[in-house]
């Protein structure tokens, strides 16, 4: 019994490194500008964007990425992070900035209905719902070397409740999200109810089976490196011992044959077995 019980705390380890591991998909904009990043039925219905790998975002940048959201859905925008150098006193016209544009192209509204169309400084609203499938972000920055980190945004796709079987209802709100999406360590709900369930595992708890996987990796990684050192080891010892053998037996070939009785002549002592 004890061993079944082992057998089950080990697979829910490997269930949730992997889980853990093949967690949100993350993408970086500077390296989709014009491109479409579209969220497809079956796959995690959320993404987080990262303006740029770098510390800080580059001088006359200029980078619109498009977001799509399976049919049928919506998108939630969360601002978690946002670093941007632009001037807020003039309304953002100069400077560094993003806009969030609610449809396919440039031309749609922005997504701030009564606040500036431009962000340059953190937004005190940090929530953003769209009104269709498709959202673009667009960042530009000027020529100066004023630079932050830039952003990085949780976008999540939602429908309207009533909510389907696959998926969790925010409470409080008629959000329908995936439902996968439920206590994964991510807040999608614009409530946070999504991770706020007694069944979630705390952050601490989940950077803790994180910490204890890349362990294990690790682990598996020195046990497979000794294995494969082992091996060759004992493969070049057997070539040599071959090696050997095969010298052996040459030298026994081409030693001469010396007969007893010349040897007792040279004086030298053989035995017979
Ligand atoms: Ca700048
Ligand atoms: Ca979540």
């Amino acid at each position: 019994m004890d061993f079944k019980r082992e057998i089950f705390i080990f697979v829910t380890f490997i269930i949730l490194c992997l889980d853990s591991i093949f967690s949100l998909p993350e993408y970086f904009m500077e390296d989709h500008c014009t491109q479409t990043l579209t969220m497809n039925y079956g796959s995690i219905e959320a993404v987080r964007i990262h303006l740029t790998k770098s510390k800080r975002y580059g001088e006359n940048m200029g980078c619109s990425m498009r977001v799509e959201a399976p049919e049928g859905k919506l998108l939630i925008i969360r601002f978690e992070d946002f670093d941007v150098r632009g001037i807020p006193d003039l309304m953002c016209q100069s400077g560094d900035f993003v806009e969030i544009f609610d449809g396919s192209s440039e031309i749609a509204a922005p997504i701030l209905p009564g606040l500036p169309r431009r962000l340059c400084s953190s937004p005190e609203q940090k929530i953003f719902l769209s009104s269709g499938r498709h959202l673009i972000i667009r960042f530009i920055s000027d020529t100066d070397m004023i630079a932050g980190k830039g952003f990085r945004l949780l976008i999540t796709a939602f429908s309207i409740a009533p909510c389907s079987d696959a998926q969790l209802q925010c409470s409080g709100s008629g959000l329908c999200l995936q439902k996968k999406l439920e206590c994964d360590g991510e807040i999608n709900c614009p409530d946070e109810s999504d991770e706020a369930l007694p069944k979630c595992l705390s952050t601490a708890a989940i950077a803790g089976i994180a910490v204890g996987c890349g362990i294990v990796l690790i682990l598996i990684i020195v046990a497979i490196v000794i294995g494969i050192i082992c091996y060759q080891r004992k493969k070049r010892a057997r070539i040599i011992k071959l090696d050997y053998d095969g010298e052996t037996m040459k030298a026994s070939r081409t030693r001469p044959y010396t007969s007893p009785s010349l040897a007792r002549h040279n004086g030298i002592n053989t035995t017979s077995a």
